[in-house]
């Protein structure tokens, strides 16, 4: 459902390279990035939110080669496995761009067609250190020869080969004064703050032009007018964002509604390429510059880093099918502040399964739904004159959709559902002082009342974490008796329970994790 009074929102994740089969930090990345897109639709806004693969590149290419298959082999192999990992995550996209799509080309080729025409592209000779892991170029300071005799880059310890070749070339150095005003003007257009500002230390040290084409490969978009060349992985992969909007069509309604991108969702490793030379281009071709990049940490299995040498990587459908799926997007929504790398284990997942789901929340909507099964006929209660204790926590839940819009609004999520959990402990509280179990004997009017100021605490509870548990919050709405719609948009919000509905039986939400017997 949507709004027209609320302005649309476009929404990415970085596309990933099906070099490999994804993994964790991949899912952490869509999973963070779908939670946005849920919250702006339940908000009223016209989303449109797209993730994808990387599939042109060296870094491709070689790995195809090693597995004896051709690159549009390989692409296709794990592009399939990410869209597939999306489903098994269940994640809202709207768009799955591979940069393999026809239109995709289309747009890639008129972005570099625009930078030229601006003056900013040139033809060289490209002489220079390499690193096809990480498809970036390295200065020679950047780089050191190791003890096996190898030269790596410095900052992500990846093999670099020295690659002479005629490139053409972009006028970063031209555009370093326009990023830092871009940065002074629009502070956030990089987060968090503590990230961004590697990223403005980097543009101040000076900017070199960057070498954007390639002749010894030919798996790429080729360069419009010299088809010898084929444009440098990244000038491509970063138009996948234009293209999702119907970029190069920009009178297209989708270009005039969705451009520019409110959010690109990416990971430290490339936030240079996105608040660096992703403005660059887009400045040099005359379009309007995304309103913000959010950089998310990294994470790491156990605080270690993952790598499949260390075979400590976990594949995101064994992570669902051993611990659920909405409790593994809490989990990483809940525990790492976004931005910030984070570390997971079994006890901290655990953890939060059974103390934050299972008991704060699936156990207070479990006794006091059935309490009202039991009691009340199966339907919400009418709640007497309200007392002080009453009034108090009805405000605190009140309170925390205007607190979760505006933590959403800079993706922290885990200060956001803080909040919501911070609430649900005062309703637990309360519950436990008002005893409704005692009042049942003493005061059957006080019961009801007691039971509707619980209810109606978690009707906007489930309400607030539907972009975080989609499924288990849905099944919360049910035995409230609220009806898919309307009544599960935020604009509900502040439409209190009807007293009478009635109620199916309750089913318990989230269920305790028990380890397996072996
Ligand atoms: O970088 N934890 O693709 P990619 C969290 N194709 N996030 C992680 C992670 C981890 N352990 N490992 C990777 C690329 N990521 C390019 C992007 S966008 C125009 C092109 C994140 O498959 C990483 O930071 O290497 C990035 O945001 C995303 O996963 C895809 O990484």
């Amino acid at each position: 459902m949507t709004s027209t009074e609320q302005p649309p929102f476009y929404i990415t994740t970085a596309i990933s390279y099906p070099n490999g089969e994804p993994h964790i930090g991949h899912a952490y990345e869509v999973i963070a990035t779908d939670a946005m897109a849920r919250f702006k639709r339940l908000d009223g806004h016209d989303v449109f939110f797209m993730t994808g693969t990387d599939e042109h590149g060296q870094k491709m290419l070689q790995t195809a080669q090693r597995m004896g298959l051709s690159p549009r082999e390989l692409a296709q192999r794990n592009s399939d496995a990410f869209q597939q990992m999306n489903d098994e995550l269940g994640t809202s996209y709207d768009r799955f761009i591979r940069t393999t799509d026809p239109d995709h080309i289309d747009a890639a080729q008129e972005i570099w067609r625009r930078m030229e025409a601006n003056g900013d592209i040139y033809l060289d000779k490209y002489a220079g250190w390499y690193s096809v892991r990480d498809e970036a170029f390295h200065s020679e300071e950047d780089t050191e020869v190791r003890e096996d005799g190898v030269r790596y880059a410095k900052e992500t310890d990846t093999e670099v080969t020295w690659t002479e070749e005629e490139s053409y070339f972009f006028r970063l150095s031209a555009y370093q004064d326009r990023l830092l005003d871009l940065y002074r003007r629009q502070p956030d257009f990089g987060a968090p703050r503590s990230r961004f500002n590697e990223v403005i230390r980097f543009v101040e040290r000076g900017l070199e032009d960057l070498s954007i084409s390639r002749t010894t490969f030919d798996w790429g978009v080729p360069v419009p007018g010299n088809e010898k060349h084929v444009m440098y992985v990244w000038v491509d992969a970063l138009t996948n964002y234009l293209t999702g909007a119907g970029f190069p069509d920009v009178e297209s309604p989708s270009f005039r509604k969705y451009w520019p991108a409110d959010v690109h969702v990416i990971g430290k490793d490339i936030s240079r390429f996105h608040a660096i030379f992703w403005p660059a281009f887009l400045m040099s071709a005359g379009l309007e510059l995304p309103k913000r990049v959010m950089i998310h940490g990294f994470l790491h299995n156990n605080g270690v880093k993952m790598s499949k040498s260390l075979g400590n990587t976990v594949a995101p459908a064994d992570f669902v099918e051993k611990y659920g799926l909405d409790q593994m997007r809490y989990f990483f929504l809940r525990e790492v502040p976004f931005g910030a790398d984070g570390s997971y284990n079994h006890e901290a997942i655990v953890g939060r399964i059974n103390s934050d789901l299972a008991n704060n929340l699936g156990n207070l909507a479990q006794r006091s739904l059935s309490m009202v099964k039991k009691n009340c006929d199966s339907s919400v209660p009418r709640p007497g004159e309200l007392a002080d204790a009453d009034r108090a926590i009805l405000e605190l839940a009140a309170a925390l959709l205007e607190s979760n819009r505006d933590l959403y609004s800079r993706q922290e999520f885990s200060r956001a559902l803080e909040a919501v959990w911070h609430v649900l402990g005062e309703a637990n509280a309360y519950f436990a002082d008002q005893a409704p179990w005692v009042l049942r004997k003493t005061d059957v009017e006080r019961m009801g009342t007691v039971l509707y100021v619980t209810l109606e605490v978690v009707r906007r509870v489930a309400l607030l974490i539907q972009p975080i548990v989609p499924e288990a919050a849905s099944r919360l709405l049910d035995v409230l008796g609220q009806p898919e719609g309307a009544a599960r948009m935020f604009a509900a919000f502040d439409m209190p329970l009807e007293p009478g509905t009635e109620l199916p039986d309750p089913a318990p939400i989230f269920p305790r994790y028990e380890e397996p017997a072996d």
